[in-house]
């Protein structure tokens, strides 16, 4: 049996997300970060990061989001959500992956989470928040150009890599970041899939941690 550890963040999203599009049960935790919830003895039994999401499966327990919806395409879509392993086109999705975790996540939308909103846990840096910025104008350009004819990251079909592009999309624009009209358009086919309304609807039933 599937169980979801987290809730009420993009990231947590992505994998109730992929849960969604694979049709699968799971028995969602959502517990949100930043509630003391994360650092309960029993949470912390699953990840010593003290950090969402977590999927459990079986004996198998696993934390980072990209790596929940990767295992969960591999394990239960057979070439559904992921391209197979040993292949170029998987080589591709890879890449994309880290792309979308390093520069349009961690390097820059982050850096905005932790010394804007919480600015009280991990102090003020206007000058890494403007450099955050500027980074994340300059590495989106690459996608917007990398859509321009074609549908999807991988080309005609959606994948995992549409996922984390997604949830990094709708959370830039809660940032009040201007997507270009293509990207806007993107998000919205994406964010209309029924998959990802159901996600959506159960990820977000709880209210974000302080
Ligand atoms: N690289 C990790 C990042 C996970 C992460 O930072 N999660 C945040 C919520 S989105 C968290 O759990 N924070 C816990 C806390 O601060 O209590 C992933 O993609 O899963």
């Amino acid at each position: 049996m599937i169980s979801i550890w987290g809730g009420a963040t993009s990231r947590t999203l992505r994998a109730h997300w992929a849960c969604e599009e694979l049709a699968l049960a799971y028995t969602p935790h959502l517990i949100g970060s930043r509630t003391g919830a994360t650092q309960s003895d029993e949470f912390r039994r699953l990840n010593p990061k003290e950090k969402i999401p977590v999927l459990c499966d079986g004996d198998l327990v696993l934390s980072e989001s990209a790596a929940i919806v990767t295992y969960l395409a591999d394990t239960y879509g057979r070439g559904d959500l992921a391209p197979l392993p040993f292949t170029p086109e998987r080589a591709l999705y890879n890449q994309w992956l880290s792309f979308i975790q390093m520069e349009l996540d961690a390097h820059t939308l982050y850096v905005m989470r932790k010394h804007k909103d919480l600015a009280n846990l991990y102090g003020e840096a206007p000058a890494a928040i403007d450099t955050a910025i500027a980074g994340f104008n300059k590495q989106i350009q690459v996608v917007v150009d990398h859509l321009a004819d074609r549908p999807f990251l991988l080309g005609d079909s959606f994948t995992g890599a549409d996922i984390l592009l997604t949830s990094v999309l709708t959370w830039a624009s809660n940032y009040g970041f201007e997507l270009d009209a293509a990207l806007q358009d993107y998000t919205r086919t994406q964010t209309a899939r029924p998959a990802y309304r159901r996600a959506a609807k159960l990820n977000f039933s709880i209210s974000a941690g302080a």
